[in-house]
């Protein structure tokens, strides 16, 4: 048993470089296993189009929830958190698919657009900025 997540894109993500653009990439913490995409360099409208997966004990209650997260990478030091979003499981748990619009926090405050839906189990999320 398994969950994958296909992380697409992100757009308008805010830039933390001050003579390029941000470096990002997107971290899904899944029951504490973490999984991550590679890092698209000097772009602030990544396509990741990247697929995440877990293996999973037993099956998801619906109780469960994403916790994504955008880095800037960083080679020296410390990656810089672009926003953060919680995403419950519960739809996609109960209803087999699912098909949502939610809010993706930054740190100054933005917020941006993330769209998940999902077939068989297979969550598909696609990251995106509305401001
Ligand atoms: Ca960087």
């Amino acid at each position: 048993m398994s969950l994958s997540v296909l992380v697409k894109s992100a757009s308008s993500l805010p830039n933390v470089e001050k003579f390029s653009k941000s470096d990002p990439m997107c971290v899904i913490v899944l029951q504490g296993e973490k999984r991550k995409t590679k890092v698209i360099d000097n772009n602030l409208d990544p396509q990741w189009n990247e697929t995440l997966t877990w293996t999973l004990q037993a099956a998801l209650s619906g109780s469960e929830s994403l916790e994504i997260e955008v880095y800037d990478y960083e080679k020296l030091r410390s990656n810089r958190l672009l926003g953060t979003l919680s995403l419950s499981l519960q739809e996609v748990v109960s209803r087999g698919s699912q098909n949502v619009n939610s809010a993706l926090k930054s740190k100054k405050g933005e917020v941006m657009q993330v769209c998940l839906f999902s077939v068989d189990r297979s969550l598909f999320v696609c990251v995106c900025s509305c401001v």
